[in-house]
């Protein structure tokens, strides 16, 4: 089986230092939080850049100030910028990490609630935007499929030249308003890709581990940190994305299989470094 490829969504958009205070949001934090999940064996780190007092922001130089920063200390590293940022953000702010040139970011396949009176906005041309600028510059998407329809939506763009193949998704499970994050639905979203689509599963909450396990099994690959999820354990708050991770790497060893280093997963994603 494929070596797995673990994804560290460090900080998201969402999450406070109120649910947990290792979230980080000074360039420094960044840095110590994406370093704790790249040594516990991460590959990927999955971006979103805040202002010193938590307000996230798409702002390019933010970015490269923390994508910097964090390789000058870990060079191989894969770093996935979101250009889904947070609800309420237009598209070019959003987009402006990909001037940057990475070799990934997030491409979200479509609108759903996002609790209360949100709802993260991604209409059909919005995602043919994204997925245009993202061919120009060479850069690999990974598709955020929040629900089943939005496998197909991408599976329909690819067939009109938005989205090139092969595809790499991930699966966002257990968002209040998308898809739940029960092994029912998984089996689900895996079996609804193209048999040369590779992804990667983020189950939200208390369904990151049992998820995790689900795709180690499978051969799929794995998205934890606190984005998605900020506790080690029912009740107990989780110390660093690290410890996440290292909770990742020890299923996967339980269960025989091999972590991907950085340059193993750029093999297995197909990307262009
Ligand atoms: N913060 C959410 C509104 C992504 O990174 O592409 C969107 C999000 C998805 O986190
Ligand atoms: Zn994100």
């Amino acid at each position: 089986m494929e070596k797995l490829i673990i994804t560290a969504a460090i900080c998201g958009a969402e999450v406070t230092k109120e649910h947990n205070p290792a979230v980080p949001y000074t360039v420094e934090e960044c840095v110590r939080e994406a370093g704790s999940a790249i040594e516990a064996g991460a590959s990927i780190i999955h971006l979103h850049v805040r202002e010193d007092d938590g307000t996230p922001t798409q702002d390019k130089n933010r970015f490269k100030l923390v994508m910097d920063a964090i390789h000058a200390q870990y060079p191989d590293v894969i770093i996935q910028p979101s250009t889904g940022g947070a609800v309420g953000m237009t598209n070019d702010e959003r987009l402006q990490p990909t001037e940057l040139n990475p070799e990934m970011a997030t491409l979200d396949c479509g609108t759903l609630n996002f609790g209360g009176d949100e709802i993260f906005e991604n209409t059909e041309n919005t995602i043919k935007y994204f997925g245009e600028k993202m061919i120009e510059r060479g850069i690999k998407p990974e598709l955020e499929v929040f629900d089943k329809s939005m496998i197909d939506m991408a599976l329909r763009l690819g067939k009109k030249g938005f989205i090139k193949s092969p595809m790499h998704f991930d699966f966002v499970m257990g968002v209040n308003g998308g898809i739940s994050g029960t092994l029912r639905d998984f089996v689900f979203m895996r079996g609804s890709i193209p048999a040369d689509a590779t992804y990667t599963v983020a189950g939200i909450g208390r369904f990151e581990f049992p998820l995790a396990a689900a795709a180690i099994i499978d051969g799929g690959h794995v998205r934890v940190g606190f984005e998605d999820n900020t506790m080690i354990s029912r009740g107990v708050v989780a110390e660093s994305n690290g410890q996440l991770v290292e909770k990742v790497v020890r299923l996967a060893n339980e269960l025989g299989r091999e972590i991907a280093t950085p340059a193993e997963a750029r093999e297995i994603l197909g990307l262009k470094a």
